[in-house]
């Protein structure tokens, strides 16, 4: 058991030896996350002062080009990772395509790929509502040395040697896994310190509280509407609690504390549903797993799936495990 008021930076210094072979290097490259999500929290933080918010492309009074909160925190992020040179690759929810780095460089000859999405569920940036960033990390498939390729990226969830997120709420907190179980850790904003905050993150078996957009639910495949209609019931420990934030870090970060299940299902109008696999679903699903929780599409483990391009969307049910097996019992019926 970890004990708590240890830095980020002690932390990860001690459990370096955790990683066979390790050479440090996954130690750097969670070191330059956690600077880049001290860059991107100050932005965030400040988002109501200055004329970040808004579109990409207006004007603000001085004359200065606006940056939508997102699209900053995408440059800022991929800025902090190519300036420490820790990176063969990167993706992002904001790009169109990979990003190769230092590929020709022999010098260079780092492992890693990280797929980000810098800020998500930034339709809630506006209205001072939690957001945050996720991560996820692979190592790369092909050659060290040789420039990255889309089969770098397209590898299946069960590949990641690290994921996580970073939670801008009530305070900032970034929730990581290197695959052995999930630690939380909190920014002192004072001194720009992360502190172990929540050792050993794990989702209750079960819980109630389910998160969806029902909204949607007109448009839902039956079995999920089934499933909702169960949460809803008068029986045993039901009905249970609807919550959504519409942010899917959020929604998460709290089912993970409380118990719950959070799903993104796909619907007659979103045959894939909403979230993408490589950037929001496997990232996630690694986590729950290793907080004992699960994650599905429904029918098949989030971290099997073969992806087939960069920006596949994949149906979401994730959380408390025995919740999501009877969301799949339902799906399933
Ligand atoms: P984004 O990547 O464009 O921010 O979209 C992802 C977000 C999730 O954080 C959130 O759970 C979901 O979209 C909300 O979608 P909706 O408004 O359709 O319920
Ligand atoms: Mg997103």
């Amino acid at each position: 058991m970890q004990k708590k008021n240890k830095t980020l930076g002690e932390f990860i210094i001690e459990n370096q030896s955790e990683f066979q072979y390790s050479t440090g290097e996954l130690s750097k490259l969670i070191n330059a996350i956690r600077l880049a999500a001290k860059v991107v929290n100050h932005e965030v933080n400040k988002a109501g002062l200055v004329d970040i918010l808004g579109q990409a492309g207006d004007t603000n009074i001085q004359g200065e080009d606006q940056q939508k909160l997102d699209v900053l925190a995408n440059e800022k992020f991929i800025q902090t990772l190519k300036n420490r040179e820790i990176v063969c690759g990167i993706a992002s929810e904001e790009e169109d395509d990979f990003i190769s780095i230092n590929s020709q460089d022999e010098r260079h000859q780092n492992k890693y790929v990280v797929l980000i999405d810098p800020l998500d569920g930034s339709s809630n940036n506006d209205v001072n509502v939690s957001v945050g960033t996720i991560f996820s990390v692979y190592r790369r498939m092909t050659p060290v040395g040789t420039p990255v390729t889309l089969e770098d990226f397209l590898q299946p969830g069960k590949n990641q040697v690290a994921a996580g997120y970073i939670i801008y709420g009530t305070s900032t907190m970034l929730v990581y896994t290197t695959g052995h179980g999930v630690n939380g850790f909190t920014l002192n904003p004072a001194i720009g310190t992360f502190y172990l905050s929540h050792p050993n993150m794990q989702f209750p078996e079960t819980g109630k509280i389910y998160s969806v957009n029902e909204g949607n639910y007109i448009h839902f495949p039956q079995g999920v509407k089934d499933y909702i209609k169960y949460c809803q019931k008068e029986e045993g420990d039901r009905p249970y609690t609807s919550r959504y934030i519409g942010s899917l870090v959020s929604d998460f970060h709290r089912n993970m504390i409380k118990g719950g299940i959070y799903m993104y299902p796909k619907s007659s109008v979103a045959e894939a549903g909403k979230l993408r696999l490589l950037y929001e679903c496997n990232p996630m699903a690694f986590l729950a797993e290793q907080a004992e929780g699960k994650a599905s599409d429904g029918f098949q483990r989030i971290l099997d799936i073969q992806p087939s391009e960069l920006h596949q969307r994949v149906p979401f049910f994730c959380g408390s495990k025995k919740m999501v097996e009877k969301a799949e019992e339902f799906m399933q019926a």
